[in-house]
């Protein structure tokens, strides 16, 4: 196992990182900006860097510093968390170039990844059901286009292959609409993403997002840990995510997941990572793999009882899974609140210092943050200062046991969105389960 890792994070996250680390007896390095020395995991890890000044593109998107506090301080690894380098392919090749081990999937598999017409193409190959699309890159041939469209059937959507997540898309709902949409999606693509490849796929108009979390191994397993739904979602943030999602069957659970875990056998996959999908009328449709550890890894840890970061650092370790498919067992149902330091009402973040917190407990209840009483939440960053995950025997114990820690959260100082989450679990369509990716939008009349 490894001596040391250094966490390249900040937040809830390296707190998370920190955590599995010291449970398997890894020593820590944390590097942080000149505005993050008082987050609660440099206070708790064994030594820490100063990397740069607040904004992250001169500390956490430094890449050379953080090369080099590896260096100075005889890290052996590097786990990148979520978000800032997590997802950058380059990264990663430095890493490994300069003789550390980096905690995610192969350089190649990241790259691939990140080319969003390359990884439907490989699902594809691997039998994952995607969305009737294009099946490739749009060429120029404004004929050819408009005949895939109509193939196709309207609405459909034109993508950008290294957008994601949402950046980098138009809908287009008729003909006379295609060709200044695939030129406009073109361009601005290649202003935001220096890649002015475009795609094509069937716009579905109701769906829920549904994602599998899977793990692999370097020695050929691939397993699959079941669903998450993150459709409750304002403006792709997610805010409410839950497992299992409500209304999927265990013979879906199985076939789809199973289809996943034998993508990361064909592709020589490694690490953890999500599989999202669009799950309209009893379909899934897969849209985007995601490398990293997601936020919401908590609700699949909470059911499953398998603890993905330490499974993470196991995998870069080379160490075989400590699972097999048929260990994976599913229990309850779990939900997790983003709790973001911003405005209830107008959603503008809401930075400064903590002077009253209160943190709840209870059965079944667990709080991942960073934050204490005389914390100050920095503007710099993303607003997400913890989540509250709530596990239940069953989908309404588990909103119950949420409710009630929401009602017992104290957090005085700054704003947060504790009160939207409160309107949520009093919404009877929330309640009822299956709610699809357009509802909080247009329950907030958005
Ligand atoms: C779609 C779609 C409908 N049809 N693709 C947005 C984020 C990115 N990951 C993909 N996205 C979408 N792709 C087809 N063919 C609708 C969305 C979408 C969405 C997806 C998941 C969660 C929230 C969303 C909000 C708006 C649009």
């Amino acid at each position: 196992m490894f001596d040391k890792i250094l966490i390249a994070n900040r937040g809830e996250i390296a707190l998370r990182i920190l955590r599995a680390c010291r449970e398997l007896g890894i020593k820590t390095v944390a590097v942080h900006s000149e505005a993050d020395r008082d987050l609660m995991h440099v206070r708790l890890a064994d030594e820490s860097v100063c990397i740069g000044p607040p904004p992250s593109t001169e500390s956490y998107l430094n890449i050379p510093a953080i090369i080099s506090a590896a260096e100075v301080t005889d890290a052996v690894a590097i786990h990148p968390g979520y978000g800032f380098l997590s997802e950058n392919a380059d990264f990663a090749e430095r890493v490994e170039e300069s003789g550390f081990v980096f905690i995610g999937p192969r350089p190649a598999t990241i790259r691939m990844m990140g080319d969003k017409v390359a990884a439907i193409e490989a699902m594809k190959q691997a039998g994952v059901p995607c969305v009737p699309g294009s099946g490739g890159p749009l060429g120029n041939d404004d004929n050819e286009n408009l005949r895939i469209a109509r193939e196709i059937g309207y609405p459909v959507i034109i993508k950008a292959a290294g957008g994601g997540g949402g950046r980098g898309m138009r809908v287009v709902h008729s003909e006379a609409a295609l060709l200044s949409a695939i030129s406009l999606t073109r361009s601005e693509a290649a202003a935001a993403f220096g890649n002015d490849t475009v795609y094509m796929e069937k716009f579905l108009e109701n769906p829920r997002h549904v994602e599998f979390q899977v793990l692999a191994d370097e020695h050929g397993n691939a397993i699959h840990l079941g669903e998450r739904d993150c459709s409750m979602q304002r403006r792709h943030q997610k805010v409410i995510e839950e497992a299992p999602a409500p209304g999927i069957t265990m013979e879906q659970r199985s076939r789809i997941g199973e289809r996943c875990a034998q993508a990361c056998r064909d592709i020589g996959y490694r690490g953890a990572g999500t599989f999202e999908f669009l799950y309209e009328d009893g379909e899934f449709y897969f849209i985007e793999m995601n490398t990293r550890v997601q936020v919401e890894h908590p609700v699949t840890e909470m059911i499953t009882g398998v603890d993905i970061v330490r499974e993470q650092i196991r995998i870069a370790a080379g160490e075989p899974l400590a699972y097999r498919q048929e260990d994976i067992t599913w229990r309850g149902h779990a939900v997790e609140c983003r709790i973001n330091a911003e405005d209830p009402e107008t959603f503008l973040p809401s930075p400064g210092r903590i002077e009253t917190l209160h943190v709840p407990g209870g059965p079944g209840i667990r709080v991942d943050s960073h934050i204490y009483a005389g914390y100050t939440v920095p503007p710099y960053y993303d607003s997400m200062i913890g989540k509250l995950i709530a596990h239940g025997d069953s989908r309404a114990s588990a909103l119950a046991r949420m409710r009630t820690a929401l009602s017992e959260a104290v957090i005085e100082g700054i704003r947060t969105n504790i009160p939207l989450h409160q309107r949520l679990l009093a919404d009877t369509n929330f309640q009822a389960g299956g709610t699809n990716i357009h509802y909080l939008e247009k329950k907030l009349g958005l």
